[in-house]
């Protein structure tokens, strides 16, 4: 149950340090995850497996040791020594369980078996892995094709995630949505169409190379750390590091490796952050509207003294389309504007300009602080525009770097998990495996909610993932779910989705990739992406938490063969026998990335896929680099006009990982012993009538007529921008109503959601410390 001792107090060591080491410890402690410890030598190793948080990519010579705080609490969670078996379940009706705070019901520890709703009991009760296959089967089998998802959480290897895509066109849809949908999806969108991919150009190699990088809207210093060590070196080097962002995070302004001794035992600590913006929420394409006009006033300047152009005219002219109109655009709009939306001086803009300008070599850096916002396609397009005017895509040291959060989910991409069946190489899925692949577009994670709501999606299948809690609009999808006739939940661990359930309800659990997955003795490898286009093998490195657990791949050949009439040319229990059969499969259908999969994955760094902006070959219609007009200024949607609406960035605390909540403290934030809080500028918390430690509620400004609440949170005055509040995903997702998501990429718009302050009764709760 939640600790009911809270301190909040502003923490000013480095991220990194000691607590991190301390907090390692603790975690150690909290999973009973000691016998994990010496795993950890093994993460992101060449002989090792693939750490299970986060996405970012690996040094070619790896570190000593190539994990971080956050990586290790992701393993000790995955390796607990908790279990959570039928005899638990016989003991607590799910109606009871679902009272459990989402921490409790992870803290239980590794499911063991598989488990089979009983409606007369309200029970989960064990059921043998083939009659779970096999009433799936028949389900699904009486069911139409298009009322059925298939959901992925992103973390499945390449291997598994295959065979799931190719279940899911079998079978008849495209319904593929995966967590990119609610993360980066907005990145795919519009990389590919401004420079015609949909992932980043920038290798882990390029830090060594650039000679500044700009940074907006990502967290490092808890969902990147290892990134961190990149920074550090470019740091060492004196390379300007500019960050924009509405929180001044810990992450972003010092480091201590704690795998360096002598920064360790005294030696200071490395900032990060060389200049700080805090831009408004939303406020980002202002922001860089306002970097390019700067740059434009710089080569006006320079003209006018007859010195070397600040733009890169012969790249301009060479490699991209559409500048006249970008650079007209600027020039129209007026500084005014800008410092209103950005919440930002013209003075810092240009000061920071200057910086781009003096820099042969930037990177721009970025996270969910660009992409959940209505204009997020905007926002990351804008970014580019930014990069372009310099030609800084394709040449080393500089480029787009999206930082991906799960650790595979790029990778499900790229072996064909999506809705978008343009993405796809159907012909050769048709020609491969002999079938006619469904060609209508598959639904979208909110299309799914909605579908939910409606009653047009009849059957969920999550592979992985905490889909009712990661969604946003709780209050109405939750409530829709129980209306499902089927869903069948492939997990670790127990979490709210699997006591949310259809009619029919199973819940498959199976081996995490740190554990060792022997098919027939042998054992195998896996494969994942990282968020800079690599792939590496994986192979796992404890034992399996039950006997009865079963691999990703075989749970997904197990309802694959129970429900799709027999492929000759698909053997699915081969291809569980060794997955180096699926690697072949994939390199058939995708041989431009994969070709000779099975012999390259073996290269101890892994091989990286094409990227053709790198080479600067651009796959637009135009075969140029695209400069775009953003729509408007604001990335965000403003409410229904109410002067009292304020915006909400929904965010992660240094103690979760997505809906699962390693614990109730944010280090880095001061934060300690609660999770419901909301951040909140002094003098607003003063405009407002209410106290720093109040209690009060918040309720969606949407203006759509329903009502969404949250109440009980508590007041922490916090240096963010006037007009603005932080508070942690995902207690505040029924704030977000579904249709409140980007343009185009329609992920949900968690950044900057209008909400209104609903005082409550002066609950003034004890503060320690
Ligand atoms: N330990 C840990 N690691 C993780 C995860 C985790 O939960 N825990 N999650 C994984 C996943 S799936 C993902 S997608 C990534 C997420 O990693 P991030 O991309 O870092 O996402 P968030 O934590 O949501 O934080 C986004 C940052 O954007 C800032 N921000 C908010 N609004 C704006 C804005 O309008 N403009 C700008 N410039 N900044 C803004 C916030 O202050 C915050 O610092 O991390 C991955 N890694
Ligand atoms: N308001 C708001 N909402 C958000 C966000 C936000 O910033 N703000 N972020 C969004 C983002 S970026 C994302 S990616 C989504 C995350 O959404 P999801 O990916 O759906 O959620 P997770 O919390 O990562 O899923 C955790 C569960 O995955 C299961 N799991 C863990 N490891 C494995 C494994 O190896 N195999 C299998 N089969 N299952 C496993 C466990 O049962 C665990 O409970 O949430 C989104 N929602
Ligand atoms: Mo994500």
């Amino acid at each position: 149950m939640q600790k009911e001792t809270i301190t909040i107090h502003p923490y000013d060591a480095p991220a990194g340090g000691w607590g991190s080491v301390k907090s390692l410890g603790t975690t150690a402690a909290h999973f009973h995850a000691y016998d994990a410890v010496p795993v950890l030598r093994h993460q992101n190793k060449p002989d090792g497996y693939a750490c299970v948080s986060c996405a970012w990519g690996r040094p070619q010579k790896s570190h000593v040791a190539e994990f971080c705080e956050n990586g290790a609490k992701a393993t000790f969670s995955e390796l607990t020594s908790k279990r959570v078996s039928a005899d638990f379940f016989a003991r607590h009706t799910l109606a009871e369980l679902r009272t459990w705070p989402d921490m409790d019901l992870e803290d239980l520890g590794r499911l063991t078996e598989p488990l089979r709703y009983d409606s007369d009991s309200d029970r989960y009760l064990p059921v043998s892995w083939e009659a779970a296959f096999a009433d799936i089967g028949t389900e699904l089998k009486a069911l139409a094709p298009k009322s059925v998802v298939f959901y992925a959480s992103g973390r499945a290897s390449l291997e598994t995630s295959y065979m799931y895509q190719l279940l899911a066109r079998l079978y008849g849809n495209n319904n593929l949505p995966d967590s990119s949908n609610m993360c980066h999806e907005t990145t795919s969108v519009a990389l590919q169409k401004v420079i015609g991919q949909g992932v980043g150009t920038v290798h882990v190699a390029d830090f060594e190379h650039t000679d500044c990088i700009f940074f907006f809207g990502q967290n490092v210093g808890s969902n990147s750390p290892r990134m961190l060590h990149q920074l550090q070196e470019a740091r060492e080097r004196g390379i300007p590091i500019v960050v924009f962002n509405p929180l001044r995070e810990r992450g972003l302004i010092e480091f201590k490796n704690p795998q360096n001794p002598a920064q360790m035992l005294g030696g200071s600590a490395t900032e990060i952050a060389t200049h700080h913006h805090q831009v408004r929420p939303g406020g980002d394409i202002a922001a860089l509207m306002g970097l390019c006009k700067a740059v434009l006033e710089l080569d006006d300047q320079a003209r006018a003294d007859g010195k070397p152009r600040v733009l890169d005219q012969p790249f301009i002219e060479a490699h991209t389309h559409g500048f006249e109109a970008f650079e007209a655009r600027v020039r129209d709009t007026a500084w005014a504007d800008i410092e209103h939306e950005s919440g930002l001086q013209r003075s810092a803009l240009e000061g920071a300009a200057r910086i781009y300008a003096r820099a042969t070599a930037v990177m721009a850096v970025y996270g969910m602080g660009l992409t959940q916002h209505k204009r997020g396609l905007d926002n990351v397009t804008t970014l580019v525009n930014f990069l372009l005017m310099r030609g800084n895509i394709g040449k080393s040291g500089a480029g787009i770097c999206p930082v991906r959060g799960h650790s595979n989910v790029q990778g499900q991409r790229t072996v064909g998990i999506s809705e978008k069946p343009e993405l796809v190489p159907l012909d050769k899925l048709a020609k491969q495996f002999g079938f006619e692949p469904p060609r209508d577009k598959g639904l979208t994670t909110v299309e799914t909610c909605e579908g939910v709501i409606d009653g047009s999606v009849r059957a969920f299948i999550g592979l992985g993932g905490n889909f009712v809690r990661a969604v946003p609009d709780h209050n109405r999808v939750e409530p829709a779910w129980s209306g499902l006739r089927l869903t069948v939940q492939i997990a670790t661990k127990l979490n709210r989705s699997h006591l949310v359930h259809g009619q029919l309800a199973y819940l498959l659990p199976c081996l995490g990739r740190i554990e060792r997955d022997e098919q027939h003795g042998v054992l195998q490898t896996l494969s994942t992406e990282d968020s800079t286009g690599w792939m590496h093998a994986s192979r796992g490195h404890h034992a399996p938490a039950s006997e009865q657990l079963l691999s990703e791949a075989r749970i997904v050949a197990g309802i694959a063969k129970a429900t799709l009439a027999p492929n000759p040319r698909i053997d699915w229990d081969a291809w569980c026998d060794d997955y180096g059969r699926v690697r072949d499969a994939i390199a058939e259908t995708f041989p431009e990335i994969f070709h000779d999969f099975n012999r390259r994955i073996e290269a101890p760094g892994g091989f990286a896929r094409p990227l053709p902006a790198r080479e600067r070959v651009w796959k637009t219609p135009s075969k140029k680099a695209e400069f775009t007009l953003p729509q408007g200024l604001s990335a965000a949607f403003t409410g229904d006009g109410g002067t009292d609406v304020m915006r909400l960035m929904t965010l992660r605390s240094n103690d979760q990982f997505n809906t699962t909540i390693y614990g109730m403290n944010d280090r880095f934030r001061g934060v300690e012993g609660t999770r419901r809080v909301v951040f909140m500028h002094r003098e607003d918390i003063a405009m407002l009538g209410l106290e720093d430690g109040q209690e009060i509620g918040l309720s969606s400004a949407a203006g759509d007529g329903f009502q969404r609440e949250v109440h009980g949170l508590r007041v922490v005055e916090y240096d963010l921008p006037r007009g603005s509040l932080g508070a942690y995903y995902p207690e505040c997702n029924p704030l977000i109503p579904l249709w409140q998501h980007a343009d185009e990429s329609q992920v949900p718009a968690g950044k900057s959601v209008p909400v209104r302050v609903l005082p409550q009764p002066m609950a003034r709760l004890p503060i320690a410390a």
